[in-house]
């Protein structure tokens, strides 16, 4: 599953990025791989918490692009980004940050928390 879009950040500063997933997942902003773990979850209760390797500096109103990868191989499926600078306090990146377009309104009524979990198939088969 991949998600493009364009994140506008409060403040002129350096970001750190921070995913929770299960499973894999890869996030580039603004052209750059902050994260990627493309490696599945050993359980379904277990999620990875990655901190991005390099903080990467942002401008305060300016959209920058942002691409994130991700995929769910068996049992639960969870994914959230967050982010973090000195003024930002570390949470789950809102909706009103995110953009479809650079010219358009902040997406809205979107959850960007996802969780699913596998339904088992039912038998075919009940003869
Ligand atoms: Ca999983």
């Amino acid at each position: 599953m991949i998600w493009e879009g364009y994140l506008q950040p409060l403040y002129s500063e350096s970001y750190t990025f921070y995913v929770e997933a299960n499973d894999g997942v890869r996030v580039i902003v603004n052209g750059q791989t902050v994260i990627e773990y493309l490696v599945d979850s050993v359980t379904d209760l277990d999620t990875h918490l990655i901190t991005s390797k390099t903080p990467i500096t942002l401008q305060a109103g300016e959209l920058v692009p942002i691409t994130v990868q991700y995929y769910q191989n068996t049992g639960v499926g969870m994914i959230a980004l967050y982010w973090l600078s000195a003024s930002q306090s570390k949470q789950i990146i809102p909706s009103t940050a995110y953009f479809n377009q650079p010219s358009s309104l902040p997406v809205t009524g979107i959850s960007y928390m996802i969780q699913a979990i596998d339904v088992p198939m039912a038998p075919t088969d009940l003869a």
